[in-house]
């Protein structure tokens, strides 16, 4: 906790109202917060509003009151047991708050700081961190799905029961403690209720297409699944100068935004008799320079590498995929001179990059407001991934 100095020359200096004052701060920063939160009881249930008890932060850690967050389909795949966690659990992963109170130690924000919550965190000591262009922090809760803060530790109670965190983040609650290396300042100017889809939709979509694939002018790129994140790849493809830009879906209705952020023309494999990569290779002529993969499907991540180029094409999986399935590919396809990749956090290293993403939001650079197609509170929560599901919303953004 953040440590006045309570020592006994300074009491001796102080007068008692000055200290009667610190003494009640000081304590609220101790306080155990009661808030509103949905709390995932097991998969494949609704998640349940609860009252939730949220422990002061300690060393390193830092307590935000979340403000806004959108709902992605990653929170989607633990509900539904394809991404695995631990249960019960306050998931939630995209998010803008303040910060209420910091741990000891804490050097980075204070209370009152707008800030993001960042699902890969950037700890600066790790070789991913020292890595030129790697993003992907060695103390990630992604591949160790702990369902913890970074030392274990768990900050959330309901009902006498401690709560998992989600990714370092949990952010479908009030309020949420994360360690330092997990939250980011950004400008006092932004938008918080906007800001949020800087947490992963966007992000995600936008660095997958102008830091991983490094899409270049005057290419050809196409993007599996028209969602949030898919959106988003599309405005990257679009800033990166490419000219023509293919979305795929199944769900015609995503047709129309996806062309209003930069789509040059969009098809539905159901439409078409042959395989959709078939399609591509056909209607391009050998292949896309760029293909991605956004939907989190094993068919279509083959299918996204077949479209682009034998020779040069390169082929960015961004969609989770199922938990313990594997795939099988001819290795040929790779052989031919195609490249491969994947990326969390489309490649963005999180402490460094978010505050500038936020900056060009607030510069009007990028435009959210077509990704978010739905304002809902946190007890409607359900009715959010019911959207989600049925492929009736991009992003649902949670005031809280
Ligand atoms: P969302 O569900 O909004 O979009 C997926 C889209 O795919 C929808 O429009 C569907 O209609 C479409 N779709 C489904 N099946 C098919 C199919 N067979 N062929 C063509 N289209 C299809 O999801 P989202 O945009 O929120 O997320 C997309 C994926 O990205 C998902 O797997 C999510 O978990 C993942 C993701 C990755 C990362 C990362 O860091 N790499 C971060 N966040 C989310
Ligand atoms: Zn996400």
């Amino acid at each position: 906790m953040v440590s006045l100095p309570l020592d006994c020359d300074f009491l001796e200096r102080t007068d008692s109202f000055l200290l009667l004052f610190l003494s009640q701060v000081h304590s609220a920063w101790y306080m155990v917060i009661k808030c509103k939160a949905a709390v995932l009881w097991e998969i494949n249930k609704p998640l349940s509003i609860e009252e939730v008890e949220v422990a002061p932060p300690q060393a390193n850690e830092v307590r935000i009151k979340i403000v806004s967050t959108g709902i992605c389909r990653s929170d989607d795949h633990v509900i539904n047991g394809s991404l695995v966690y631990p249960t019960p659990i306050i998931l939630g992963h995209e998010a803008a708050g303040i910060v209420e109170s910091i741990g000891e130690g804490v050097t980075s924000v204070k209370p009152g700081d707008k800030v993001i919550p960042l699902f890969t965190p950037q700890c600066k000591q790790c070789k991913a961190c020292k890595h030129p262009v790697a993003n992907l922090c060695s103390a990630n809760d992604l591949t160790s799905s702990k369902g913890t803060l970074r030392n274990g530790a768990i900050r959330f109670t309901c009902r006498g029961k401690p709560i998992h965190h989600f990714l370092g983040t949990s952010t479908f609650t009030e309020y949420t403690v994360v360690d330092e290396i997990s939250v980011v300042k950004i400008d006092p100017a932004s938008p918080l209720e906007k800001v949020c889809l800087i947490g992963c939709g966007f992000t995600t979509g936008y660095g997958s297409a102008v830091k991983v694939a490094k899409v270049t002018p005057g290419s050809t790129c196409v993007v599996f699944g028209l969602g949030g994140v898919g959106l988003s790849v599309i405005i990257g493809c679009k800033s990166a100068g490419a000219s023509r830009i293919i979305g795929v879906d199944i769900n015609k209705e995503k047709f129309s935004k996806a062309k209003e952020v930069g789509a040059t023309e969009c098809i539905n494999p159901l439409d078409y008799q042959k395989p959709i990569e078939d399609v591509l290779v056909e209607m391009t002529k050998n292949g896309v320079d760029f293909s991605f993969e956004v939907i989190g499907r094993l068919d279509t991540m083959t299918a996204a590498l077949q479209s682009c180029n034998n020779a040069y094409g390169v082929s960015v999986i961004v969609g989770v995929p199922p938990n313990a399935q594997n795939l099988s590919v001819n290795p040929m396809l790779l052989l031919t001179g195609r490249t491969w990749k994947g990326a969390i956090f489309g490649g963005f290293k999180s402490k460094d990059d978010i505050p500038k993403l936020v900056s060009d939001v607030i510069a009007k650079k990028f435009k959210l407001d077509p990704l978010i197609t739905n304002v809902s509170s946190l007890d409607k929560i359900n009715e959010g991934f019911d959207m989600l599901r049925s492929g009736k919303s991009i992003r649902t953004v949670l005031i809280m």
